[in-house]
């Protein structure tokens, strides 16, 4: 017996990639319900070889299911999770909407897949940085405490969606045609530039996505004493992000020990070849699964710390696939 599965935003660059997990993996679907705005009513995608119908999404097309995966925004989640949830759903949101409300489960299955039973409804998938940390630091913090982590970051287009990708490429084929770059989804040109991340910042200088970073870390450990800083910064590379972790301790943490850790970690691939300085590259995380960590060192300045570099893609761990893990942890939990 399958669920009834529905897909809102399943027209976007996340909601494909959910499609194309879901027909690898082995959720059992008895339905599958393709949702989007009014505008791609009537297309087609395909799912596992089956062509499907879009349908705009309404109170009428979120009866009947069992789950629904959402990634179409924060206002598109706090305007129809509820009424999905109202009609029988679980929700699995990727959205910012709901991340921070006590109420809901803020999940990496690889870290605190205990917190979805106490969901009442909606679960929050994290922001894509924060997943990509998560997954990284977990198997140390777990061993012995972190401190403080330092986090800079190197952000892919696709955090912004399919027309960003799109237009970071059609940027790059302007300035190599000696054309101006034209630019919509970002603020600045992203071909052969980068800025800092392009959300909205607060009074003390922080922008959102770094705040996120900080807020979900500290509720998916549960350490709300965690010191955390983050600076984050959008690159020129299509879909998959990089991050510069430096992470303090409470006592030494022997590099050998660390690097055993992070060999065996769940949803970690550990990558370092010294002698040819070959390690995690975002255009060989795209399109895996795992995070990919290397460049583990002790940090010359604090016998604390150490420092790491990950790359993760972005729509896969950072998105897509941690929501379909988030429904298989539910199913294996016995919680739907
Ligand atoms: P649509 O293609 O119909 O606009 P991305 O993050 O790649 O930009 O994708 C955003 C996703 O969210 C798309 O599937 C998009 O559908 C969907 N979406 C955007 N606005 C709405 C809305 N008002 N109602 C439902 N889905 C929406
Ligand atoms: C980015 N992390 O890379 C963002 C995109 O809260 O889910 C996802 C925003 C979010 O720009």
């Amino acid at each position: 017996q399958g669920l009834r599965v529905g897909v809102l935003g399943a027209t976007g660059a996340v909601g494909t990639e959910i499609l194309g997990i879901l027909a690898q993996r082995s959720l059992p679907i008895a339905d599958l319900r393709l949702l989007a705005s009014p505008r791609s009513a009537g297309q087609t995608l395909t799912f596992a070889g089956t062509p499907l119908p879009v349908q705009a999404v309404s109170a009428e097309t979120l009866q009947g299911l069992d789950l629904i995966l959402a990634s179409a925004g924060a206002s598109v989640s706090r305007q129809w999770l509820p009424i999905a949830v109202q009609a029988g759903a679980i929700a699995i949101d990727n959205s910012s909407a709901y991340r921070m409300e006590a109420n809901v489960p803020l999940v990496v299955p690889e870290v605190n897949p205990q917190d979805l039973k106490d969901h009442q409804g909606i679960i929050a998938n994290p922001n894509c940085t924060t997943i990509l940390m998560t997954v990284a630091l977990w198997p140390l913090h777990q061993v012995r405490p972190i401190r403080r982590i330092i986090a800079a970051t190197y952000q892919s287009a696709s955090g912004a969606g399919a027309k960003a990708m799109q237009e970071l490429k059609d940027q790059a084929l302007d300035i190599l045609k000696g054309n101006p770059p034209r630019t919509a989804a970002f603020p600045y040109p992203l071909a052969f530039n980068l800025f800092p991340h392009n959300s909205p910042l607060n009074d003390q200088g922080y922008c959102q996505e770094e705040m996120k970073m900080i807020n979900e870390t500290r509720k998916i450990f549960h350490t709300p004493d965690l010191r955390l800083s983050a600076t984050c910064v959008r690159v020129p590379v299509l879909r998959a992000h990089s991050e510069a972790l430096n992470v303090e301790f409470f006592e030494p943490f022997p590099l050998a020990e660390a690097r055993n850790l992070l060999q065996q970690a769940a949803g970690v691939a550990f990558v370092e070849d010294w002698e040819r300085n070959y390690f995690p590259m975002p255009l060989e995380a795209t399109g895996k699964d795992p995070v990919f960590v290397g460049r583990l060192r002790q940090d010359l300045s604090e016998p604390n710390a150490l420092e790491l570099w990950l790359c993760g893609d972005q729509i896969r761990k950072g998105a897509a696939l941690n929501a379909v893990q988030i429904a298989e942890s539910l199913i294996a939990q016995g919680l739907i």
